[in-house]
């Protein structure tokens, strides 16, 4: 397979202005017609067309109508064209139910729908597939009326009506250039919440969300959700909606969580329905979330496009920005703000910081790839939108906005790079520091790895100094990165400090944000009047790791007084963190001290502080976590340690939990607001815990009060959080609770998803969890061509449950190589996701080290691997 590279980058040999596309609909075989309008691009030498297609049938070829000669070289149609411009005319089919990998025009239940991002609408028709290739496109579909009565496409709707033969069509027209990768239609027996809008400039628009018939009831909170969006972005961001009607379509088959076509955005359903009975609030945050990257797209990566795909974090990174402000702006008060931002970070350290240190570490901006949907990674989006989080920090929120406006300013209609939105940033705020540092801040996008902090404080009391000492390193870059700390300093009792640098005339007040560009600095602060503790990296003002040597009562003073939510939090995480790893790397069982309980009691027991943000600083870390602190990983070791001091927690505030599940209990119905879903985050915690410590002792109350919430809950967060706190507690009430739960759920697709994925995911015991996995994989529910129902059991076993997965006797890496290739052959997208469990394998202790590789080994020595697998697969072992 070919590599291909960023600087390797050259401009189109023609344009295509204008796009005509008409689709004959037929599952088996679609006849789609297109005419388009080519110029060639005076800049690029002569030659011939070349033009790229796969799994396609070609039919004919004309250039101003009159039929020409063509050949056909592995992907590509080369075309010998004329040297002025002309209209070519191509015919071909492709066969919709055939398309397992879920990329280009398929079938799922019965209608037709379109994925072409990144490189799917070659798998339509022959095209110049790259976004820098921008056209408008008019797009006609015919089909049986009775099966298809519903006929979409992007942009406004021109004409409808009959056709011979019980057929009829619909014509649409898009009046905005776009790239093909926004390209979509969808056809089938579909239903519509429809809302009409007017927006700030009094603009009439249609909102609609198209659903399969049964599945109307589940619209409502997504429909809310892209009002909420719509208001937000003029709101925030000056950026109005520039369509007269907006449509959003849910399909069950689907590779990633929803697609920002112009206009007409499609969503795995997972990311779309919801009702109180079947979604959890985490499943009505996401939906939110998502909603609003999707409409957000419509402006950064619609309006403004991405050059070519090694920019992809351009549109990906900034929308995840946006997305993440939006909801800390929905969420409200500050402590639900902070839930957000730790929940971020969480996944983060949980997915991106093993990503950038494992075989597929990439920088934001990539410099090759073989396969680009192998880069739809936590990198691009996640450290993406981290570092657009940072010119922010940088530029105050104001300044921000200011670049974003030049951005569109300078670049509404074009394809463009990382660089462009860069120099608009520094443009528009030529005062900043970030406008004499750009070059050096742009490393952020060249380098990967996560970059190690090192911070050392000292003070002298008699001086009332405090000199802070800032050191970098990261093992997979050679140069300093420019690095934003925001920090404040706190006295024994809690006191918010006046910060005073060396050489500043007055305090900057109790927050400042030191920029660390160099491999080491020193910040001295004058007029310090007592010992401080350093609270560094508040809000996690940067994607690093930070060791900054703070001991355990330095840790205890910034839970108890820390004015930056985010890092009281963070205190709580490294006292848990420290306990954990002690054990791990002394090879002991792990045994939690007086000191560390009484402070999670004190969190727990807190009269200020919000339920959700307790749920979050009483939550452990994450296993993934935990390893990427250490050179050699031993998963049994990490997750032993783990389950005691959830043992231990479970025990030691075994009063404390009873008082936290009554406590927090919410009355009336649901309803998915912040406040209410903290509760029930705590309450189910309280529940989880309370069901661990009576299952080991042999009590009966708390699991027959979690079996009775399984069976009576109004709604899933509750019921779903007591089938978790029975399965993950291995108690003898699971199995009769899962099977009450798949019975009253079988029909409601998105849940027998969470059925799978709970038992999936389960903490191991005596390799119950990795057995009941196995056997769940001959389940006549379970399948590989869905791709929520293959993720809901095999990512979560093999990507997400290291203790489960990483077995002395291999059977995990087994199985995992027989699903990769299973899957490969129907999904390679997806089976390119699974690949990736074994990202990490080189740090893994032996035996877990030798067997995996053993079983990559045998997996790249099939000859049948996709592409997209075999770049996976190839790079683990490189
Ligand atoms: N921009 C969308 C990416 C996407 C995608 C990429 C590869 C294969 C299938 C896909 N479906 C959606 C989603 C987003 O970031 O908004
Ligand atoms: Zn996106």
């Amino acid at each position: 397979a070919q590599v291909i590279h960023r600087l390797d980058y050259q401009a189109p040999a023609f344009w295509i202005a204008t796009v005509d596309l008409t689709f004959d609909l037929d599952p088996a075989k679609t006849l789609i017609t297109a005419k388009h309008a080519v110029k060639r691009n005076p800049a690029q030498a002569h030659g011939p067309l070349v033009l790229l297609g796969e799994e396609l049938t070609p039919l004919r070829v004309l250039i101003d109508g009159e039929p020409v000669s063509f050949r056909q070289e592995g992907h590509e149609l080369i075309i010998e064209a004329p040297d002025r411009d002309f209209e070519l005319t191509l015919r071909n089919t492709c066969a919709p139910e055939k398309n397992t990998a879920l990329s280009g025009l398929y079938t799922s239940g019965g209608s037709f729908f379109t994925q072409c991002e990144a490189e799917g609408f070659r798998r339509i028709t022959y095209f110049l597939d790259r976004p820098d290739v921008m056209a408008v496109y008019t797009v006609t579909l015919r089909a049986d009326k009775a099966k298809y009565p519903i006929l979409l496409a992007n942009g406004n709707l021109l004409e409808q009506g009959d056709l011979d033969g019980g057929k009829h069509f619909a014509k649409w027209h898009d009046p905005f250039p776009k790239p093909s990768y926004l390209f979509a239609v969808v056809a089938g027996d579909l239903v519509a919440r429809e809302q009409r809008i007017t927006t700030r400039s009094g603009k009439e628009h249609l909102l609609q969300v198209f659903v399969r018939r049964g599945d109307l009831d589940k619209t409502e909170h997504a429909m809310n959700s892209l009002i909420a969006s719509i208001i937000w972005d003029e709101a925030r961001f000056n950026l109005p909606l520039d369509l007269e009607r907006f449509m959003v379509v849910g399909v069950s088959d689907f590779n990633m969580g929803a697609m920002e076509n112009k206009g007409l955005n499609i969503f795995n359903t997972s990311a779309l329905l919801a009702s109180p009975a079947t979604a959890t609030d985490a499943d009505f945050q996401r939906i939110e979330a998502i909603v609003a990257h999707e409409y957000f797209h419509n402006w950064t990566g619609n309006r403004v496009t991405c050059r070519d795909w090694f920019q992809l974090s351009l549109k990906e990174g900034l929308t995840v920005f946006r997305d993440r402000e939006f909801s800390m702006d929905m969420a409200g008060s500050d402590s639900a703000r902070a839930v957000q931002r730790i929940q971020q970070v969480r996944n983060l350290r949980a997915i991106q910081f093993p990503e950038d240190a494992g075989s597929m570490a990439h920088s934001v901006r990539p410099d090759s790839y073989t396969e680009i949907n192998n880069f739809y990674t936590a990198t691009v989006y996640e450290k993406g939108a981290e570092v657009v989080g940072m010119y922010q920090t940088l530029l105050g929120r104001e300044g921000f906005a200011k670049g974003m406006a030049l951005y569109f300013q300078r670049h509404d209609g074009q394809a463009v790079t990382c660089d462009d939105f860069a120099a608009a940033m520094a443009d528009a705020n030529p005062d900043s520091p970030l406008s004499t540092r750009l070059e050096q801040f742009k490393r952020w996008y060249s380098q990967p790895g996560t970059p190690h902090i090192s911070a050392r404080g000292e003070y002298d009391a008699a001086a009332h100094r405090y000199t802070l000492v800032l050191s970098q390193r990261n093992g997979k870059a050679t140069e300093p990165q420019l690095i934003p700390v925001r920090m404040g300093l706190v006295g024994h009792e809690g006191q918010a400090l006046p910060l005073q640098l060396e050489g500043d005339i007055e305090a900057r007040g109790t927050e400042t944000v030191l920029l660390l560009e160099k491999a080491e600095q020193t910040f001295t602060f004058i007029n310090v009047l007592v010992d401080p503790t350093p609270s560094l990296l508040r809000g996690f003002s940067a994607p690093v790791l930070l060791e900054d040597g703070l001991s355990d009562p330095e840790l205890l003073t910034l839970l108890r007084f820390d004015s930056d939510a985010f890092n009281r939090w963070e205190a709580s995480q490294r006292l848990g963190l420290k306990r954990i790893l002690r054990a791990v790397q002394g090879g002991h069982a792990l045994q939690l001290d007086h000191a560390y309980l009484e402070a999670m009691r004190a969190v727990l027991r807190h009269p200020q502080l919000d339920a959700a943000f307790k749920a979050e600083a009483l939550r452990l870390p994450d296993a993934a976590y935990i390893a990427e602190q250490l050179e050699v990983v031993d998963p049994q070791a990490i997750h032993a340690s783990v389950e005691a001091a959830w043992d231990q927690l479970a025990q030691a505030l075994r009063g404390d939990w009873e008082w936290a599940f009554e406590a927090h209990q919410v009355k009336g119905g649901y309803r998915p607001v912040a406040e209410d879903a903290g509760r029930r985050a705590l309450a189910n915690l309280a529940l989880a815990m309370l069901v661990r410590e009576s299952t080991r002792t042999g009590e009966p109350v708390w699991p027959g009060r979690a079996y009775q919430q399984v069976k009576d809950a109004n709604n899933m967060t509750e019921r779903f959080g007591a089938l978790a706190a029975l399965v993950n507690a291995h108690a003898g009430l699971a199995d009769a609770a899962l099977s009450h739960f798949h019975q009253q759920f079988a029909h409601e697709a998105l849940v027998v998803d969470k059925w799978f994925m709970l038992q999936a995911r389960a903490p191991e015991r005596d390799g119950k969890v990795f057995e009941r996995a196995k056997k769940l994989l001959q389940h006549p529910g379970f399948t590989l061509k869905n791709p929520n129902r293959a993720r809901s059991l095999l990512v979560q076993l093999c990507n997400m449950n290291p203790g489960a997965f990483h077995r002395a006797d291999a059977g995990g890496y087994v199985l995992w190589a027989e699903q990769v290739a299973a899957m490969d052959a129907i999904n390679p997208q997806l089976a390119a996701r699974l690949a990736r469990a074994m990202d990490r394998w080189t740090t893994l202790a032996e035996p877990y080290r030798g067997a995996a590789q053993v079983a990559l080994q045998r997996l790249a020595e099939r000859s049948s691997l996709s592409n997209d697998v075999r770049e996976i697969v190839t790079k683990a072992l490189e």
